[in-house]
Parts: structure tokens; C-alpha cells; sequence
């Protein structure tokens, strides 16, 4: 009972904040949702690649992606099926750091990212997303590689910044877990939710969790 009236109470402030979207429950638990199983990992295999709309077509193996400089970021995780965890801890790689670092150059016809993951999960965002801070290549969960469940060694990860009121905040859907590569396009592609008839933009505020919702 205890337990319960302290999330109920963790609730309502996070509400009173206002960074509780709507139709949204607070969680304190990390559940585990996915399609398909969890992939193996061979690192003698493992490549992140880059193609599309960019000048050149590149992979990474993971020794290469961790030196890269990696960002310190706190997110409100939200899930379409109604869950809200909230100041979860997260470091990786910003996509901005891909480009400043000279690994990808984006043709000025990129406007879309398709993130590519293991059991051909897919999901898209508008590049300028997947640029802002609310996106990031995470590699580390609260000072930790991340969990084997939770998609270790990479993970397309797409969150809330309280502080950052401006940006577009959209559902947990749109961060591909087991991340393996990232498509730039001139035109948007569904990925494999959006196909199956969730909201193509999955706004939070705006609750758009199915199509028929728009
Ligand atoms: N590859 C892959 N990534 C995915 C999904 C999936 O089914 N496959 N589901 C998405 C959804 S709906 C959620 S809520 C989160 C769940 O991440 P978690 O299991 O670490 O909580 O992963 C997202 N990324
Ligand atoms: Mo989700």
C-alpha cells in the first residue's frame, strides 16, 4: 500500500510540473518491450552503417563508436502503451556529434532519419528530431552499458527534457532498440509501427498514438 501511494504521489507531482502527457502513467519499474527476441551480439560482426542522403557511405565498428565524445543525457521515457518513466540517465553519441566529428557528412536533401534494428524493427522521425537533443545513439543506462534487454550495445533513444520545453517530444517507439543503421531520406518512410497504423509523428502532448487519432 505503502508503495503505492508514493508512485501515486510521484504522480501527481510530475503531473503538477506538467510532464505527465496525457493518458499517461507513472512507472518505477524499466519494462522490457520489444518485437522478436533478443538478438545475440557478435562484436566481430557488429557495425553501425550510414547510408542515403549522405556523401559518403560509412560504418563503425563499436570500438570506434565509444571513442567517440559521448553526451550526458536525463530523459522522461514515455510509451505509447501508457507507461512514463521518469529522469532516467543516459549517455551515447548525439547525431550532431556524428557530423561535427566528420564521420557523416548529410546532403542538404537529407530530411529523414529511418533507424534500422535487429528483427527488422524500423522507425522514422523527421531529421530535425533526430538531431535535437531529444534523440540520442545511446550506448550507457544509468552509468552502465546497457542491459542485454535493454539493447546493449546500442540503442536509438528518443526522450523527454523537461527543461527543454521546445523540442518535440514523441513516443519511445520512435528510438529502435538493437540499432544497427541509419538511412537519411529526402522523402518519409514508415517504419514498422507507423505501418502497422501508429500516428506517423507519435507527438506525446498531442497523444497521437494511432493514425485515425490525426
Ligand atoms: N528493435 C526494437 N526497438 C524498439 C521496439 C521494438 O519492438 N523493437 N519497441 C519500441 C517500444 S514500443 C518501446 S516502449 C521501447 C521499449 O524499450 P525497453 O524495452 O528498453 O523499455 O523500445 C522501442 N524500440
Ligand atoms: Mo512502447
Amino acid at each position: 500500500m505503502e508503495i503505492k501511494s508514493s508512485r501515486k504521489e510521484k504522480e501527481k507531482k510530475f503531473r503538477e510540473e506538467g510532464r505527465m502527457p496525457p493518458g499517461q502513467v507513472l512507472t518505477d519499474k524499466f519494462p522490457v518491450l520489444h518485437y522478436g527476441n533478443v538478438p545475440s551480439f557478435d562484436e566481430s560482426q557488429w557495425t553501425l552503417k550510414m547510408w542515403g542522403e549522405v556523401e559518403r557511405e560509412v560504418s563503425l565498428t563499436l570500438k570506434e563508436l565509444i571513442q567517440l565524445p559521448r553526451t550526458k543525457i536525463t530523459y522522461d521515457l514515455h510509451c505509447v502503451t501508457r507507461w512514463s518513466k521518469f529522469n532516467t540517465q543516459w549517455e551515447g553519441i548525439r547525431l550532431n556529434t556524428l557530423i561535427s566529428e566528420g564521420i557523416i557528412n548529410l546532403k542538404p536533401s537529407a530530411n529523414f532519419l529511418v533507424q534500422h534494428a535487429e528483427n527488422e524493427y524500423t522507425c522514422n522521425l523527421p531529421l530535425d528530431i533526430a538531431l535535437s537533443d531529444t534523440f540520442l545513439l545511446a550506448t550507457h543506462y544509468e552509468g552502465e552499458p546497457l542491459p542485454m534487454e535493454h539493447s546493449f550495445p546500442l540503442r536509438g533513444l528518443i526522450g523527454a527534457i523537461p527543461e527543454k520545453k521546445g523540442l518535440k517530444d514523441v513516443y519511445l517507439w520512435k528510438g529502435a532498440k538493437w540499432l544497427w543503421g541509419l538511412e537519411f531520406l529526402e522523402m518519409d518512410k514508415k517504419g514498422f509501427w507507423e505501418l502497422a497504423g501508429y500516428h506517423n509523428e507519435g507527438d506525446i502532448w498531442k497523444e497521437q498514438k494511432m493514425a485515425a487519432d490525426m
